[in-house]
């Protein structure tokens, strides 16, 4: 057993936090050292701050202080400022922006004026509390996700919390990504992992773009870690969230062998080596392992801190990390 493992994880925001927090503790608890790789493709500017919703769900739930009703921001939040914002007609007013949220986009949009990278100023805000990991952001260039819909073209934002991915788009796109670099720490940390675990974020919106990173699936392929990815759906439909949708919009069936594939296999020119699929799916696992993926059935259900802790237990295991 590697008593001291060193364990990456991609990770978008709302059901990536609640895993992350599983993770770390087995993690912590093993002495080993958890480094999470954020999606920031859902980064926006308004109201004249920096927001990076799924880096900002990934700290607050590390330092537990997220608000776990809701699945983002901070718990026991008020909306005294996003009143006043509303009233002068700044901002989205279908946008919940909280006051103690605020101060956190406050703090990084004052750093990133004075010159900070979007590293540096998540290094200083993690730096507040013990969170058990080293949260670095997928990239520090701005690569905000425009979903291109017949009528127009919106931030992901928009989409995903005003229409709620009611209108079906053409494409996402991340404007700038193919020029887009890793931000600091992320490769060495694939370089040097034991253990690669892919969180069972949306594939699309969340783990889609920190892989069209450049240098990130081709760090994911040299690694001499296994990679196991954790299924996001669960039964043959996402577990929150509208990733139904958009597995529909790259032409993806919404199945635990779809998402498995859409990954693809590490020997044949993908990135997984394991896929853990829920009782629900073990169907689907013949087709899985057919792509040369191995694949662990487990329950996947992150009802509680302990079976959330379970599955980070059954993905170490899988990934060559037995308890
Ligand atoms: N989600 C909502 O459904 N409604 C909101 O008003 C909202 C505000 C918000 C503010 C800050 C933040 O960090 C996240 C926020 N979210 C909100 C969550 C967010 O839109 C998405 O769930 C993620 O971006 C998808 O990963």
């Amino acid at each position: 057993m590697n008593r001291s493992p060193r364990v990456v994880l991609l990770a978008g925001g709302v059901g990536g936090s609640t895993f992350a927090v599983g993770l770390r503790d087995e993690v912590r608890e093993r002495g080993g050292e958890l480094t999470v790789v954020c999606n920031t493709g859902d980064d926006l500017w308004l109201a004249g701050v920096r927001l990076q919703p799924d880096v900002d769900s990934m700290l607050y739930a590390l330092a537990d202080v997220k608000d776990t009703t809701k699945g983002w921001g901070r718990r026991g939040d008020s909306t005294r400022v996003a009143g006043e914002l509303h009233a002068w007609g700044v901002g989205w007013d279908w946008f919940e922006l909280g006051d103690l949220d605020l101060g956190a986009h406050l703090a990084r949009t004052s750093w990133l004026r004075e010159g900070a990278s979007v590293s540096e100023a998540l290094r200083r805000l993690q730096s507040r509390w013990d969170i058990g990991a080293t949260l670095l952001p997928m990239t520090d260039a701005e690569l905000d996700t425009r979903v291109v819909t017949a009528e127009r073209t919106m931030h992901f934002q928009e989409w995903w919390t005003r229409f709620r991915a009611s209108i079906l788009p053409e494409r996402f796109d991340n404007p700038g990504i193919e020029t887009a670099v890793p931000a600091p720490g992320v490769l060495d940390a694939l370089a040097q992992a034991d253990a690669i675990v892919v969180a069972p974020s949306n594939p699309v919106v969340s783990i889609d773009p920190i892989l069209a990173v450049p240098g990130v699936r081709g760090a994911l392929r040299a690694a001499s870690a296994r990679v196991v990815g954790v299924s996001p759906i669960i039964g043959g439909a996402p577990v929150r969230g509208m990733a139904d949708i958009c597995l529909r919009v790259v032409g993806v069936t919404c199945s635990a062998a779809g998402v498995a594939a859409h990954y693809g296999a590490r020997e044949s020119g993908g990135i997984l080596d394991g896929w853990m699929i829920a009782e629900e799916d073990a169907a689907d696992r013949a087709g899985i392992e057919a792509l040369g993926v191995t694949t662990t059935v487990a329950p996947l259900w992150m009802t509680d801190a302990a079976h959330t802790r379970a599955m980070a237990v059954r993905a170490l295991a899988a990934a060559g990390l037995p308890g």
